[in-house]
């Protein structure tokens, strides 16, 4: 049986766009014994369920996503056959208790100067602090066990993100006097904590996107006025050739100035997507959604601002609601709109059948009687977002009202989602 001489660490490389050591960059692992790691001697193994044996423990700074692995075994040329063949790789987030990642085949080294090693398997992702390695066998009869160099491919810390400020009105609650957007649901306590369109049929999340949530309705309220929050959006970048290939969705803020911002409620927005060229569309559960007229190269690092309230060409087939200010919002009074899978009620109307009428959709959620109302609610059918829903009353308070202030006062108009 093998006896005892040697253990020595040798030093893990993590790498990734983010986080790169230079040793990362050189692919050729040299055949001096001193560069490289060797046991000859069972030594207990750092996971009491194995029994003793050669093993080689990594322990980083921190928790990483573990990917791609890419070793170099022993490497001198006339210790070949102690490069380890059959490994048993565990990984473990405390260093207590363990996961079994398989036990796989190490390709023997070829002892030159030019050996660039061999891919290891793929962790997937695992998230670890530990990696542990266990020799179950090697390239021959020698007693000891070796391994030259081991690479580790780590999803960065960080994902790239991108920044995009991104302004926006609604038109269901913008008030062309303020210049502001109506924060009554704030106001009440009825923004949710967690985004509303996870739930919704026609509010599909890609990548990343969903489930964001806020801890403490602390977020929605700003020092200055203009900042509080009116309400969740759902922002989308979609592919510059084909914009109907959404590449990344995120649910976001939006201030009573019109500014979308991220889940703190203040910061720009980020969204992880690589550096490129994209359309930007925001949604609104009851707002008609709407898309940039133009694609926007988007780097790294560097905000973009998109304003898409002083100019209808902005937006994709000039789908703006002008207010009284002069100034353009998205089109609201879609209480049947975008919490629904058909396309038909991407549309605002007050006509048509009951299966895509949103007047009849605001009546149905006043069970029919036109003089009640719905108090301290968050539903789509509270056009004016005020928290409530009622057909009655002065404008200000009466979501009939200002469903036909968005019709431009024509009841058999019809508007339409362009894209
Ligand atoms: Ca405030
Ligand atoms: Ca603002
Ligand atoms: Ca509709
Ligand atoms: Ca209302």
């Amino acid at each position: 049986m093998q006896k005892l001489t040697t253990f020595a660490l040798i030093v893990v490389c993590l790498c990734s766009a983010y986080s790169v050591d230079a040793q990362c960059y050189l692919d050729r692992h040299n055949t001096s014994q001193e560069s490289h790691w060797s046991s000859c001697s069972p030594s207990p193994n750092p996971n009491p369920a194995n029994n003793n044996g050669h093993w080689i423990l990594y322990e980083f700074d921190q928790d990483y996503p573990l990917y791609q692995l890419h070793y170099w075994n022993y490497n001198h040329p006339s210790d070949l056959d102690m490069g380890i063949q059959s490994v048993q790789i565990e990984v473990s987030e405390d260093g207590l208790s363990w996961l079994d990642m398989g036990t796989h085949t190490f390709d023997q080294a070829d002892g030159s100067g030019f050996y660039e090693g061999a891919d290891g398997p793929n962790l997937g992702g695992i998230q670890a602090r530990y990696l542990l390695l266990t020799a179950l066998s090697n390239y021959g009869d020698n007693q000891c066990y070796g391994l030259g160099e081991l690479r580790i491919d780590v999803e960065g810390v960080q994902a790239p993100q991108l920044l995009v400020d991104i302004k926006v009105k609604l038109s269901g609650t913008y008030n062309p006097t303020t210049g502001l957007m109506q924060d009554q649901l704030r106001v009440k306590g009825l923004i949710p904590l967690q985004e509303p369109y996870a739930s919704k049929a026609s509010f599909i999340h890609t990548e990343s996107g969903g489930g964001e949530q806020v801890s403490s309705t602390t977020v929605f309220d700003n020092d200055l006025d203009e900042d509080d929050i009116v309400d969740w959006v759902f922002v989308e970048l979609r592919n510059s050739d084909d914009p109907n290939i959404i590449v990344q969705s995120k649910s976001a803020l939006l201030q009573r100035d019109g500014d979308i911002v991220d889940l703190d409620g203040q910061s720009v927005l980020s969204m992880q997507a690589e550096a490129n060229e994209y359309f930007i569309s925001v949604r609104h559960r009851n707002h008609l959604g709407i898309m940039t007229a133009q694609e926007y190269s988007i780097l790294l690092n560097e905000v973009i601002s998109v304003d898409l309230t002083d100019n209808p060409s902005n937006v994709f087939g000039n789908q703006l609601f002008e207010f009284s200010d002069g100034s353009f919002g998205m089109y609201g009074a879609n209480v049947n709109g975008e919490n629904a899978s058909i396309a038909a009620n991407k549309h605002v109307r007050m006509t048509g059948p009951a299966s895509i009428n949103d007047f009849a959709a605001l009546l149905l959620a006043l069970d029919g009687d036109e003089i009640s109302f719905v108090q301290d609610i968050y539903n789509d059918a509270d056009i004016n977002m005020d928290g409530n829903i009622r057909m009655t009353g002065p404008a200000s308070i009466n979501d009939f009202a200002r469903m036909l202030l968005i019709l431009g006062g024509d009841e058999i108009a019809l508007l339409s989602q362009n894209y």
